[in-house]
Parts: structure tokens; sequence; C-alpha cells
């Protein structure tokens, strides 16, 4: 693995743990951030079986650093999003294990977004999420206008992106957003145990079924059953199944691993 200077990545009992670490500026985006972000989640997805985003300090993450001595008014923010941010959203999005963001602070901006490119949302009752965009003149980026509809519907997802108002991490759970809020107390157990039971779960499924939900958005009713008999059939040549079916019927819990 890598040294990473601005987050950092372990891997332990087959869970990726990658901290956002610039807590000084709220784990704001340098274009740094984003390259070892990419990169890590590629070495994640090759070593791993989940991986769980997480900020340092207060904050999740608060965008792009707008502090940043490249981002200027002036700056070509087409470039930096094609070059730098797609590789990084497609690197979560895309990742071959499931993906969980704990959000345990502020999500801001393209931070809020990023945290949307992962599987699994879970965020602290303290955390909250906000468009911040329209407050400094720009539109949603970093897949928002992607992920808000799908997520929490058309009125809502517009509503958030004018207003860029703060949704807590209980209204973000209640509209869809994201899959749950947690009280402040119990979040860090509440992630590890997710990250813990996916670890130890089907790998192979949770790939395929992965890429199932993501290919529906685009695909007609007959398409995705073509999609879902093909990967299916993938499922049903792994060891994982043949230790399912067998555990079941021995009534007892199977031990998959992730092939
Ligand atoms: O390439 C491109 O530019 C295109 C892509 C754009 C994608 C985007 O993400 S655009 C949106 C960028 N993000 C924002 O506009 C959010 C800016 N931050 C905030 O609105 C607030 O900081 C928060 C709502 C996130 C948190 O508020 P609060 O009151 O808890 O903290 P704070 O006091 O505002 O911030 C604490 C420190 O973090 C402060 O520094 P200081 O005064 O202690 O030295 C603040 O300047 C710094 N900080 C917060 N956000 C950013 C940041 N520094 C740089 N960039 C930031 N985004």
């Amino acid at each position: 693995m890598k040294a990473y200077s601005t987050i950092t990545m372990g891997i332990k009992d087959d869970i990726a743990l990658l901290t956002l670490n610039r807590p000084d500026k709220l784990n704001a985006l340098n274009a740094q951030m984003r390259a070892e972000i990419t990169d890590a989640c590629g070495f994640a997805g090759r070593h791993a079986r989940v991986l769980v985003l997480t900020g340092s300090g207060r904050a999740f993450c608060a965008g792009q650093d707008l502090s940043d001595a490249g981002n200027a008014a002036s700056l070509d923010l087409e470039r930096v999003l094609r070059d730098e941010y797609v590789p990084m959203l497609h690197a979560i999005s895309e990742c071959p294990i499931p993906t969980i963001a704990a959000v345990n602070g502020a999500a801001a901006g393209a931070g809020a977004n990023l945290a949307l490119a992962a599987d699994v949302v879970i965020a602290s009752h303290t955390a909250y999420f906000t468009q911040a965009f329209t407050r400094i003149g720009l539109m949603p980026d970093a897949g928002g206008t992607y992920w808000l509809p799908r997520q929490m519907g058309a009125a809502k997802a517009m509503g958030a992106a004018l207003f860029a108002e703060r949704i807590t991490a209980e209204d973000a759970a209640a509209w869809g957003m994201i899959w749950e809020a947690v009280p402040d107390m119990e979040f860090d157990s509440k992630w590890r145990a997710r990250a813990a039971h996916l670890a130890s779960g089907p790998t192979e499924a949770y790939r395929n079924l992965k890429s199932a939900l993501r290919a529906s958005w685009g695909n007609g009713e007959s398409a995705q059953l073509d999609l879902e008999a093909k990967l299916q059939g993938a499922c049903g040549q792994t060891r994982d199944f043949k230790e399912g079916v067998v555990a079941f019927l021995d009534k007892r819990k199977p031990f998959f691993e992730g092939r």
C-alpha cells in the first residue's frame, strides 16, 4: 500500500478503512486528496471485502478546498471535475466490494456527494448534509444531480439543490437519501458492525447485486431480467452459494469465504 498524506488507510479483518485526514480544513478535497482516495479505493477493491470511508475530526468532508491555491475563480472547473473528481467518484461507486460512508459530521458540497457515491451511508445524529454549491455561485456536481433525485425524489432534490440548506441526518434517512441515522453514542459501533457483517458475507453476490441495482436505472424490464439471470448464474457457481445451501440444510450459520 502507498504512503498517503491527506488520508489514512488500513485494512484489518477484510475491512478497508479510509479516513479523510485534513481535519483543520474539515477534510476539504484538494487534488492530492482526490488522487489518494482514487488510489486507495482501487487498492481496497483488490485486497479487502468492504470499504469504509469516514472523516477525521468533527467533519466528514467540506467539499472542494476553497482555499486551495489552484482554486481561484478562474480555475477550469470542467477540467478538474473530469480529470480528478470523476475518477475518484467512479473509484467509489464502481468499487467491486460494498462501500460504506460513515458520515461523522458535516458533509458539504462535493463532500456530501462523495458520501452518496458509496453503497450505504450511515450518519451520526450530529452529521448533516448540504448541497452548498449555490452559496458560492455553483450548481451541484460530483454526482449530486445524479444521486439526489434517485435517492430522495425530484421534489426534495430540487429543493436541496436550490436552497442549499442543512439536511439533518435524521431527515436524510427519512427522505431515503441515506441508509440510516444513528445516535452519536452508537455511531462507531453501528458502522463497525455493518462493516463486519459485509466483510464476512458472500462478496461475489454483493458485487453482482451492486451491478444489477445500478444497471436497473438505465434498463427496461426485459434487459434487467436478462442481466439478473446472467449475474445469478455467476453467483450459482460460487463456493459461497454451495456453502449457503449446505449451511441452511444443516441449520447452522454459513461461513462465506467471499468467492
Ligand atoms: O474544482 C472545483 O472547485 C469544482 C468543484 C466544486 C465542488 C464543491 O464542493 S463546491 C462547495 C465547496 N464547499 C463549500 O462551499 C462548503 C464550505 N464550508 C462551509 O460551508 C462550512 O465550513 C461548513 C458548513 C462545512 C461547516 O461550518 P462550520 O461553521 O462548522 O465550520 P467553519 O468555521 O465554517 O469552518 C472551519 C474551518 O474549516 C475554517 O477555517 P478556519 O477559519 O478555522 O481557519 C474554514 O475556513 C475551513 N473550511 C471549511 N470548509 C472549507 C474550509 N476550508 C477550505 N475549503 C472548504 N470547503
